[in-house]
Parts: C-alpha cells; sequence; structure tokens
C-alpha cells in the first residue's frame, strides 16, 4: 500500500472549493455530490445533516509516524463538506481518548495501513478504501452519463478496485477485471458476481488489448504510467482513485476534463457521507 506523501496533500487545503468546481464540470455533480451519489443518497438531504457530526481526527505516529498535513487536510475536506470537526489535540490513544470523553460523534485515524472513520455511537467503521472505490466508481458513471449496460474496465484488483468493481457492478455495468495478479482478479470476480448475482465480470488479460475497446475506465492500480498517452482515445473517461496515479502525466494532459484523479478528497467525502447516513446502501 502506498503511503501519501506531504506533496501528494499539500496543494488540496487552499483548493477545496476550485476543486469542487472542477469536479461539477466534470462530472456535473460537486464533491459532497460525488460523495452523495456514491452513498445513493439525495444532496440536499445529506446538506443539512453534515453539521449534526462532529468528527475528531486523531493523528497516528505508529509505523512510520504523522506525515505533515494529513490530520489537518482531512479535517479541512470534512468542514468544507460542513462537518464540524477539529484535529484532536494529542496523538494515539490520548487522541482517541479525547475524541470518547469530549463527546464527538466520530473518529477518523489513519495508520501506515489503513485510514478508517469509525462512528463512535453505532461503532460503524468504514475504510477509506473502500470509500475511494465507491466514489470514483461513482464519478466514473457521473462522467458516463450513465454506466449501466455499458463496458468498464477495472485496473487493478486491490481494496479500491475490488470496491469499485462493486459498486459498478451494482450500477449493472459490465465489468471487466485486469490485475497483474490473475488470482486478485479472479478473486473480486467471484465475490462481486457472488454479491451481486452477475454471470458478466470478466477477467482481461492484457492491458494495452483491453484499453483498446474500453471507453470507461477505473484506475485503481498505485503502479505510474499504467495508462501511457499511446493508450488514450479521445472518447476515454477515466477515474483513477490510485496513488500515485496510473496516468501518466502526458496521458492526463490528453483525457484533461474527461479524467477525475485526487489523492485523498472523494475518498474522505464519501467516508464523511457515510458517517451521517450509518451503513451505505450500495444496492440500487
Ligand atoms: O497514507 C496512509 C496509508 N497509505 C493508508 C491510506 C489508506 N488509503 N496513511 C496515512 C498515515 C497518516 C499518519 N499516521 C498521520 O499523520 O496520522
Amino acid at each position: 500500500m502506498t503511503r501519501l506523501q506531504p506533496d501528494d496533500i499539500c496543494h488540496i487545503t487552499p483548493n477545496l472549493a476550485g476543486y469542487s468546481r472542477e469536479l461539477e464540470k466534470k462530472t456535473g455533480r460537486s464533491l459532497l455530490g460525488i460523495a452523495c451519489h456514491a452513498c445513493n443518497l439525495d444532496e440536499g438531504q445529506c446538506k443539512a445533516r453534515m453539521q449534526d457530526k462532529q468528527i475528531c481526527v486523531v493523528p497516528v505516529t505508529a509505523g512510520l509516524g504523522i506525515i505533515s498535513r494529513f490530520s489537518d487536510t482531512v479535517a479541512a475536506i470534512l468542514t468544507f463538506l460542513g462537518c464540524r470537526a477539529k484535529v484532536a489535540d494529542q496523538t494515539d490513544v490520548s487522541g482517541v481518548a479525547q475524541a470518547f470523553a469530549s463527546g464527538y460523534d466520530a473518529l477518523m485515524m489513519a495508520d501506515d495501513h489503513r485510514f478508517v472513520a469509525i462512528d463512535l455511537h453505532t461503532r460503524q467503521v468504514t475504510d477509506n478504501a473502500d470509500a475511494a472505490g465507491r466514489g470514483f466508481a461513482a464519478a466514473l458513471d457521473l462522467m458516463a452519463g450513465g454506466i449501466r449496460d455499458r463496458d468498464v474496465l477495472v485496473l487493478g484488483c486491490g481494496p479500491v478496485g475490488a470496491s469499485g468493481a462493486a459498486m459498478l457492478a451494482s450500477l449493472d455495468a459490465r465489468v471487466a477485471l485486469l490485475d497483474k495478479d490473475r488470482r486478485a482478479a479472479e478473486w473480486v470476480k467471484e465475490t462481486v458476481s457472488g454479491r451481486y448475482r452477475t454471470a458478466d465480470i470478466i477477467i482481461e488479460e492484457d492491458l494495452e488489448t483491453a484499453l483498446s475497446y474500453h471507453r470507461f475506465v477505473l484506475e485503481a492500480t498505485p503502479v505510474p504510467d499504467t495508462i501511457t498517452g499511446t493508450l488514450v482515445s479521445p472518447e476515454m473517461r477515466v477515474a483513477a482513485p490510485g496513488v500515485p496515479s496510473g496516468v501518466s502525466a502526458e496521458a492526463a494532459a490528453m483525457l484533461g476534463p474527461h479524467l477525475v484523479h485526487d489523492t485523498l478528497e472523494i475518498g474522505v467525502a464519501v467516508m464523511a457521507v457515510s458517517l451521517v447516513y450509518g451503513p451505505i446502501r450500495i444496492k440500487r
């Protein structure tokens, strides 16, 4: 799993309004709108309820330690969405204790392996990988003008790709999977097929061939330059939650408004909405 670097996130806080406007241009929905779409929720109702949640972001020193501005940035995204969010004064156990003792509704915290939101009333846990997969699949659905009955390629069958594939299957897309580890693709195919009773999911073997006939792509690998300029076609729409992005700089420039990629915003937005509304209603 890729550990975020300060350079991956330092631009986020001052540009939240601009990023949300950019998403609106690309998908027709704001940052909150995409998160609501991912959770099958009405944005107006959700907006009104965001401020009910008081969320404590707890910095974690375990493993490789604090990432400069990580907690501040998560809190800034939550605040932008309308939640009441604060970074704990202390780290680790003391921060968790503060979140409970001070009456927060939820906490968010990340180590080198997981980034989670925990509802302190219901004990519901939302994982960032799951949230990002759903959020970017929702953005792809919006860019496609509806992904139902369309062929969509999911690159990377880790936790983010698996979650995105499940979301896309729930939207009745025809899902194709590709992972350098075929067993990972088989596992996702089995899991998602069982959950949504769809026999349609296929496994692709070759990246160039698969990209040559897929217009809609969820790029969920952490491998830079998975999609290079030569593999991009003008009609392609790509949602790329991978960090670092698997879309090369040249391919990103070619895709322009047809690419959605960020390192934290959409995943955190889906986590926030799931805190406000409880378990995500993924199946339409
Ligand atoms: O970047 C990470 C991991 N790759 C998990 C991300 C899950 N998608 N974790 C952030 C670590 C933050 C650090 N412990 C802090 O500043 O609190």
